[in-house]
């Protein structure tokens, strides 16, 4: 593998070839065994159409005599400036802002996924831009795991130990019998990981358990998201409510003495706390099979067989990461393990749980945890921060106050804000409030390699290159490899890298040198390989020096796998190894959680009626669940713009699934296009009545960029229906799917999808 280049995206690596319209051809990697298409056309007229080629200021910002809260910011339209004046005006705004309000009134938390590479990623590259200049409230957490992040230290162990630890692929293909999943091994989902899959392994890894005789069991309101070559029995479930199933589960066990009482005792804490709530002794009704059958619409003789099942053999549970993007989204995660703790399992090979097989590429990887190179950003001044998901909260209503792991903190009075690396128009719940709240701050700066739907709600946007216009490290946990991402073209019209950019703003604050240590790009990447090779070291993995790997266009770190079984250690001996939660053992009731006195988190797992769900008097109006799930050809909303994502749209409409019962109900035919509506919004998409999609449920995923026309979104874009509420006061969680909608044949003209437009643009002078 010599001299070969390659380039690094979320979704998987790429070989570089010379050669095509623009100098360079993308090809899947040779050596991944289920490569995707996702980005191979990155560089098509559909995708490079809508870069931005110059920075660009908004016309009423500018023509605005005096700066205060931007309200409604008018139309798109833009001034397009040099460089030099773009950083003047972002220094002198920057200045005002920070010297008038102080450092507390910058929100940079800049949440989202931006592009692989370690030292061009684009949220740390302001961080510590905004780090050396007096600091910035920050946000905490993800919307992929705000929930599951915030619950699993309590009661097992950090999130990432479970991730990072779950038993591997091979292991489960010898010895577990039985996988149990909640909510599938997605094998869309799994194209990705975060900073860059490497070779994919969830589709060898479904299919190679499934020829070794491992039978899978999926609950889960679709039916369509686990593929494992054979078959897979389904058990459609009511959406987000899942927690009442897995408690049934237990209540079984219990009754019929099948729970494994010796290990609830030698590794567990709160195990009879926790069976007096399942058996209803604590003033709330047991949590029987049919109890839970009424919930959750899963028959209860099915709950007492799955029970039954799941005893008698090595058991594997697995819960997709959306369960927790809910209403009470620590539930599941919770009960889960609770429920794997009953079985016994846990710490056995191809026994126990693990949260999120299928949510990327990277769970089950046999691959040594490593630290990769890493751009360091400095210290943040600021102590204000927000739960990432509260953004709109946070710009609505500065000084309120919101909970967060038992504490009381307040929003700050944010006036400027700046976005590298992340879409909100794609990622936050209820944009049509989220339009509102972005009326609050002063000033709004976007750096974007692309026209998204927000660059084009800023006032200042400054276009950046792509990963292949710039050099680079691909690196990511657990994948396996480290990447020399070798620029492969020139950057598109005027655009920069975002260190570049904030260099640029860096030298007129005065303090460029600080923010760049004097390193051109090839020395900052030369010293960050040196970081990481010396972390390698540690962990005894010798790796090449940084002009060998960058000839040699990767490095390759597969002889470091091993087999892994997530707690393995503690189980073998709890008391030589003990969790790092307050009694050192697994908490099926929780003092930590129970001091905290939290209406909708107790001491222990519990079923908790989500605001909306299939039970709720809602329903009345709204009688579908709404799922807005990851998209299978697009990474959330990027190359939305590109041919792959463009060409499972119908009438360039995202798709809507709904089951073939519902559809007959409405009238509603395959290709119909339908309005998708609650008292939030409402958007347009096209029907795909599926039998893959039980009764009562619509499934359209995210990313269709927005296309706002009034309070409707002409796209597909479901985040104008989601709830913007926090899946609770423990966490503050992003509860995306919890949703309830109606949907109707849409019978008046179709109007045009202008998501793809350009802003106008007009030259300074
Ligand atoms: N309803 C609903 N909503 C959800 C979810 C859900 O399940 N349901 N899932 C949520 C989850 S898990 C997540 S992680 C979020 C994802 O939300 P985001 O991460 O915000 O979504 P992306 O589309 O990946 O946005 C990345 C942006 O970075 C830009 N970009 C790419 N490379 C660069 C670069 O080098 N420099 C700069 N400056 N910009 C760059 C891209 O053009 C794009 O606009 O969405 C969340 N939203
Ligand atoms: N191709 C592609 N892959 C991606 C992403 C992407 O945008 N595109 N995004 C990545 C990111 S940032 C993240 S965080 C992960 C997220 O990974 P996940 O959270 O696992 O992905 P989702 O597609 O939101 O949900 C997984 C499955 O759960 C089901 N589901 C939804 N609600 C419920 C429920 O209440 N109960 C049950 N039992 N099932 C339910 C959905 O139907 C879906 O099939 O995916 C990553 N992978
Ligand atoms: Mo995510």
């Amino acid at each position: 593998m010599t001299s070969r280049r390659y380039n690094a995206a979320h979704w998987g690596v790429y070989e570089v070839q010379q050669g095509g319209k623009d100098g360079i051809t993308l090809a899947p990697f040779a050596a991944d065994p289920s490569p995707n298409r996702i980005g191979l056309d990155q560089r098509s007229p559909d995708v490079m159409r809508l870069r931005i080629v110059g920075p660009a200021i908004r016309r009423t910002w500018l023509d605005r005599k005096t700066r205060g809260r931007r309200g409604d910011s008018g139309p798109d339209a833009f001034v397009t400036v040099p460089w030099d004046e773009a950083v003047e005006i972002v220094a002198d705004e920057y200045r005002r802002i920070t010297s008038t309000h102080g450092n507390e009134a910058v929100f940079g938390g800049s949440y989202g996924w931006a592009s692989a590479g370690r030292f061009h990623h684009a949220q740390s590259q302001l961080h510590r831009f905004l780090n050396l200049s007096g600091g910035y409230v920050r946000s905490v957490d993800s919307y992929s795991l705000g929930a599951g992040r915030v619950i699993m230290p309590y009661v097992a162990a950090p999130l990432d130990t479970i991730l990072n630890e779950a038993t591997s692929w091979d292991v489960i293909a010898a010895h577990t019998r039985l996988f149990v999943t909640f909510g599938g091994v997605s094998p869309k989902s799994a194209q990705v990981s975060s900073g860059g899959a490497s070779t994919h392994r969830v589709p060898q890894g479904l299919h190679r358990a499934a020829a070794a005789g491992v039978r899978f069991i999926n609950i889960s309101p679709v039916a369509d998201n686990i593929d494992t070559g054979a078959g897979v029995t389904w058990i459609p479930i009511r959406p987000n409510t899942d927690t009442a199933l897995m408690l049934a589960l237990i209540h079984e066990m219990d009754r019929t003495a099948t729970l494994d009482r010796a290990f609830l005792e030698s590794h567990c804490t709160g195990a009879e706390q926790f069976l007096a709530y399942i058996r209803g002794t604590t003033g709330t009704p047991p949590c029987d099979a049919s109890w839970a059958e009424r919930i959750t619409g899963v028959p209860s003789a099915t709950i007492r067989a799955l029970a039954v099942d799941m005893a008698a053999t090595r058991t594997m549970l697995n819960c997709a990461w959306s369960l927790q993007r809910a209403s009470h989204g620590e539930q599941p995660f919770w009960t889960i393990m609770a429920l794997a703790a009953c079985l016994g399992q846990i710490g056995l090979p191809g026994g126990g749980f693990a949260l999120g097989y299928g949510a990327m590429n990277s769970v089950g990887s046999p691959h040594m945890r490593l630290k990769g190179p890493t751009l360091d950003q400095g210290k943040n001044p600021v102590v204000r921060f927000i739960p990432v998901a509260r953004i709109a909260d946070m710009l609505l209503a500065p000084g309120s106050a919101f909970t967060y792991e038992g504490k009381t903190h307040h929003y700050p009075d944010i006036r400027l804000v700046w976005w590298a690396g992340g879409n909100p128009f794609h990622h936050h719940q209820d944009t049509n409030r989220l339009r509102q709240a972005l009326r609050r701050p002063d000033t709004i700066i976007v750096q974007d390699p692309y026209w998204t739907p927000m660059a084009r709600a800023a006032d200042i946007v400054l276009p950046t290159t792509t990963t292949l216009e710039r050099n680079d490290l691909g690196y990511a946990t657990l994948e396996g490899m480290v990447i020399a991402m070798q620029r492969a073209a020139d950057p598109h019209a005027h655009a920069l890298d975002d260190h570049a950019i904030l260099a640029r703003i860096a030298q007129k604050l005065g303090f460029l040198s600080a923010f760049t240590e004097g390193r051109t790009e090839m020395e900052w990447l030369r010293a960050l390989y040196d970081g990481f090779r010396t972390g390698a070291a540690k962990c005894n993995v010798t790796t090449p020096d940084f002009d060998t790997f960058w000839d040699q266009g990767l490095l390759d770190l597969g002889a470091h796998a091993r087999p892994k079984v997530l707690f393995e250690a503690f189980r073998a001996n709890p008391l030589a190894n003990p969790l790092p939660t307050r009694s050192g053992r697994l908490e099926l009731y929780c003092e930590a959680l129970a001091e905290l006195d939290l209406p909708d988190c107790l001491g222990h797992p519990a079923w908790l009626a989500p605001t909306e769900w299939l039970g709720s008097p809602l329903t009345t109006q709204y009688p579908l669940h709404l799922i807005s799930d990851q998209p299978a050809t697009r990474l959330h909303s990027q190359l939305d713009h590109a041919s792959l994502s463009r060409r499972a749209k119908i009438h360039g409409r995202e798709p809507v699934y709904i089951s073939p019962c519902d559809a007959v109900a409405r009238n509603i035919n395959a290709g119909d296009i339908v309005e998708l509506f609650n008292g939030r919004g409402a958007c347009l998409a096209a029907a795909i009545p599926d039998p893959a999609i039980m009764p009562g449920v619509v499934r359209l995923s995210t990313g269709a960029w927005s296309d706002a026309d009034g309070l409707r979104d002409n796209h597909g874009n479901p985040n104008v229906l989601t709830c913007d509420q926090a899946a609770s006061g423990l966490s503050q969680g992003c509860a995306a799917h919890t949703c309830l909608v109606e949907v109707r044949l849409f019978t008046d003209p179709i109007p045009p999808v202008m998501a793809f437009r350009m802003p106008t643009l007009e030259s300074a002078s």
